[in-house]
């Protein structure tokens, strides 16, 4: 027993006594605010200083958009496919990154949210449809430019994303 001071015989004495010996018992006790101040846990915030582009409204349906990840400089860079988001696992997490040219960007499957995939319209990349977790595609990007994707089955709920590459 390693217990310096009764809690229980704490509130005995606080209960039969007056405020006075309340005071003087309350050497160490932060307590006293009766539980009035419930809520105030920190949120998942955007980092401030991210660059939040609207990219013509490309975003407009993406929940999860949380502005450009700079990933710059890094020789991969992974994506998850079926991140929360979206109302489910719908989301590309990060739904926007920068990045180098010459990163290669691995999308990389959960196995949230069912059946996805990555599809560039303008032909540079496409994966398969498929809701394997841990299935992955990649994509190296050599030029300089904005990519944008989407995911087939869930672009109307908002499944897109945008590679920046400078
Ligand atoms: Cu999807």
């Amino acid at each position: 027993m390693t217990q310096r001071f009764s809690r229980r015989s704490f509130l005995h004495a606080t209960a039969a006594t007056s405020g006075i010996a309340l005071l003087a018992g309350c050497s160490g006790s932060s307590g006293g605010d009766g539980g009035s101040d419930g809520d105030s846990e920190a949120t998942d915030s955007p980092a401030p200083d991210r660059e939040m582009p609207a990219f013509d409204g490309w975003f407009e349906r993406t929940g999860n958009y949380d502005g450009v990840h700079d990933m710059t400089g890094e020789d991969e860079v992974t994506i998850s496919v079926g991140a929360e988001g979206n109302g489910g696992g719908f989301a590309f997490g990060p739904a926007a990154v920068k990045v180098s040219t010459g990163t290669t960007v691995v999308w990389e499957w959960t196995g949230n949210g069912g059946t996805h995939n990555v599809l560039h319209r303008e032909g540079e990349f496409e994966s398969e449809l498929t809701a394997s977790e841990g299935f992955t595609f990649e994509h190296t990007f050599d030029a300089t430019g904005e990519y944008r994707y989407v995911c087939v089955p869930h672009e109307t709920l908002g499944m897109v994303g945008i590679v920046l590459v400078e």
